[in-house]
């Protein structure tokens, strides 16, 4: 949370004491209505945050799943670029998700950072793939993350980093504005419609994309299994919302605010022409090659 002190934005998050300048970008916003900042370069200092961040002792596991053909695809050319962007000076680890953990390759990792692979089944249905991440990462949570560290990222495995991805980007609930609808109406966005489903909405704040979320360890837990507990009764009732997770994870953030909301900047897709407000491209959409990798 924040409030405004002569442009300059108080971050009452329990992450960190720093300051981010609202003023500084006029071309965007960069305050939720509930007060969260909204995260875009040219808004904060980095070595502040980092400081700030270093001297809490803040720690971060990175969730990420690689499992079938996406595993070969995309999981070294996520990792070798997280290793160049991803929290930079803090301690990190990631913990990657696979049903075949013998082909995870092995990446050069810096200092303080540490990585592991946990097996896990592949479902037949990629639907279920994605979907059961939920409950996968709040069991990790509950079993070993909640012990080691204080912060929660989890990704999509099928983007690059390009730039850094940093401290500035923690927070008690973080929340990611999707890039194809951050400047589309609102009546657009695709929530889910179906009153017969968990992730039911009629209207909301703005339309988040699941490939990047986070937060403390604590609110993390608390969003996966709220969106876990979702699917599992709408499988109950024979419906599965439009963007399966994605679905109820934008109903989680409409009825539980995230503390802190990232800009396009943090994964954007180059396919979208030029936007003269994302100076900096944090993050990539990894090509896909859908015909592919989509088989099941
Ligand atoms: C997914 C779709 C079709 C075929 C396979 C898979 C698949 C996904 C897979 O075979 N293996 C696998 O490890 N995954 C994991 O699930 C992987 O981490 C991947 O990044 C993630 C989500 O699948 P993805 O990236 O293909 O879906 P997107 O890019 O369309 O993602 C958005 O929508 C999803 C729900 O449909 C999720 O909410 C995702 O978080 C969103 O970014
Ligand atoms: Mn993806």
């Amino acid at each position: 949370k924040c409030s405004l002190q002569s442009g300059k934005m108080l971050l009452l998050d329990s992450s960190v004491d720093a300051t981010l300048s609202v003023q500084s970008r006029s071309d965007v916003q960069t305050c939720t209505k509930w007060k969260a900042p909204i995260i875009w370069e040219g808004m904060f200092d980095a070595r502040l945050f980092d400081e700030a961040h270093k001297r809490k002792g803040s720690s971060v596991a990175l969730t990420v799943f690689a499992v079938g053909k996406y595993l070969d695809a995309y999981l070294e050319i996520f990792l070798n670029s997280s290793e160049k962007h991803f929290m930079l000076g803090l301690r990190v680890t990631y913990y990657v998700f696979t049903d075949t953990p013998e082909k995870v390759p092995s990446i050069l990792l810096g200092p303080n950072r540490s990585l592991k692979v946990i097996r896990v089944d592949r479902h037949s249905r990629w639907q279920d793939i994605s979907m059961m991440r939920m409950q996968t990462i709040s069991d990790l949570i509950e079993g070993e993350i909640r012990h080691n560290f204080t912060h929660v990222f989890c990704f999509d495995v099928d983007q690059k980093f390009s730039e850094r991805f940093g401290s500035e980007a923690l927070g008690d609930s973080v929340a990611l504005l999707h890039a194809y609808f951050y400047r589309l109406p609102k009546k657009m966005y695709t929530y889910d419609r179906n009153p017969l489903s968990k992730a039911y909405m009629e209207q909301g704040d703005f339309y988040y994309h699941a490939a990047v979320f986070g937060g403390t360890w604590r609110n993390v837990k608390a969003i996966t299994d709220a969106c876990y507990k979702s699917i599992v009764e709408d499988k109950e009732n024979g419906v599965e919302a439009i963007w399966h997770d994605e679905s109820h994870l934008n109903k989680y953030f409409w009825l539980n605010k995230p503390s802190r909301v990232l800009s396009p900047e943090y994964c954007w897709d180059d396919n979208i022409r030029y936007r003269t407000d994302v100076l900096v491209k944090r993050l990539l959409w990894a090509p896909k090659d859908y015909e592919h990798l989509r088989i099941n």
